[in-house]
């Protein structure tokens, strides 16, 4: 389990002594000594943090890029290092300043290298959160890192090993996508665990892959990330899908028209014909019905966002429409029994 991370930065001098050092949840050295440091910088591949670690490939970079400012960021590949019993992950930035993860001593931070690499970039070079001009700047940017990388061993590392071990019955991929904020990872929590949270969710920023084991089988949900930065990446998650899930905010129609143009997107430049897809209506509890009529006022309001989206020209024959709510667990098992039905239709 990540336990800490820190950051190691040049002052104006080349003096090692004189660094910038930030660290959370805690001090990197409680006492302070320098010699530690001093490792930490001298075993990341032998640099200095003055030249040696990622130079060649900033002036790759910088040949490379003199019109193309995009990618300001030189990030090195990652290095384990063990210094007493710290057991180290470093990565170097622009041959100015070092990135460490520490984690406990039976952590193997190889199966952190792809998110700690991928991250950083997003973080620096897409986002541009950090500058490393500012304290507050660097603090906020390296407890985003911090979190993010925890999120990651805690979900996806522990979960992994379920799959090799326990798998039985069918399997089943479900490509969960849909534009950000309608309720892809709180439905994905609440297959899991049962559990919904109205505030527990930050805008997903990779693929979350969570395991859930049925009585019918073995489902693999891949929740997608939804921001539009992101949806470049959707590709990726589809390949080999049993299903997919288009999830809508029935509640938010001024964002009907983008969730429309991104589904036949997706649907039209990929064939998708012969896979199932299950189209869900969620947050279906912020839609104000009258009680009286209610059966009535759902099945209008089904026909209305079919009607908008189009839907009844999909050229798919093992389509379905339902409503859910995330948060009041409507219709979530309907959605389960579903998945198996369209799968085995
Ligand atoms: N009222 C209501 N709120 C919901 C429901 N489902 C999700 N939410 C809320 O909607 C917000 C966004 O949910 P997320 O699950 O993070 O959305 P997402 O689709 O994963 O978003 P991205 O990761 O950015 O693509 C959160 O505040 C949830 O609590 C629902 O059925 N009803
Ligand atoms: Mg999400």
């Amino acid at each position: 389990m990540l336990s800490k991370i820190f950051l190691l930065k040049r002052k104006n001098t080349l003096d090692l002594n004189s660094l910038d050092i930030y660290s959370y949840p805690e001090d990197i050295d409680k006492k302070e000594n320098k010699e530690i440091v001093l490792k930490i910088i001298q075993g990341h591949d032998h640099g200095s943090l003055e030249d040696s670690c990622c130079k060649k490939n900033i002036s790759k970079s910088r040949a490379k890029t003199t019109q193309d400012t995009s990618n300001p960021f030189v990030i090195s590949n990652p290095v384990s290092q063990m210094i007493g019993n710290q057991n180290l992950y470093t990565i170097c930035i622009n041959a100015e300043m070092l990135i460490g993860l520490v984690f406990e001593k039976e952590d193997n931070p190889y199966d952190y290298r792809e998110i700690f690499v991928d991250l950083s970039n997003e973080l620096l070079n897409i986002e541009r959160c950090c500058s490393f001009k500012d304290d507050i700047e660097i603090e906020n940017f390296l407890i985003t890192l911090f979190i993010d990388i925890k999120r990651f061993g805690d979900e996806t590392l522990e979960i992994a090993p379920e799959v090799s071990l326990h798998p039985s019955g069918l399997f089943t991929k479900i490509f969960l996508f849909g534009i950000d904020d309608v309720g892809k990872s709180s439905f994905t929590r609440r297959v899991k665990t049962g559990k919904f949270n109205e505030n527990f969710f930050t805008p997903s920023k990779r693929f979350n892959i969570e395991y859930i084991q049925r009585q019918d089988g073995l489902l693999s949900i891949w929740d997608s990330p939804g921001q539009s930065t992101f949806r470049e990446k959707w590709l990726l998650g589809l390949q080999d899908s049993n299903i997919i899930i288009y999830i809508i905010d029935v509640a938010n129609q001024l964002r009907f028209n983008e969730s429309k143009t991104e589904f036949w997107k997706i649907y039209n430049e990929n064939d998708l014909e012969d896979i199932p897809l299950l189209i869900l209506g969620n947050k279906i509890d912020l839609i104000n019905h009258n009680n009286s009529n209610n059966d009535e006022q759902v099945k209008r309001t089904e026909k209305e966002i079919i009607d908008f989206f189009e839907f009844d020209s999909l050229q798919h024959n093992n389509w379905k429409f339902v409503f859910t709510s995330v948060k009041t667990s409507y219709n979530i098992e309907k959605v389960l029994n579903t998945i198996f039905t369209l799968v085995s239709a």
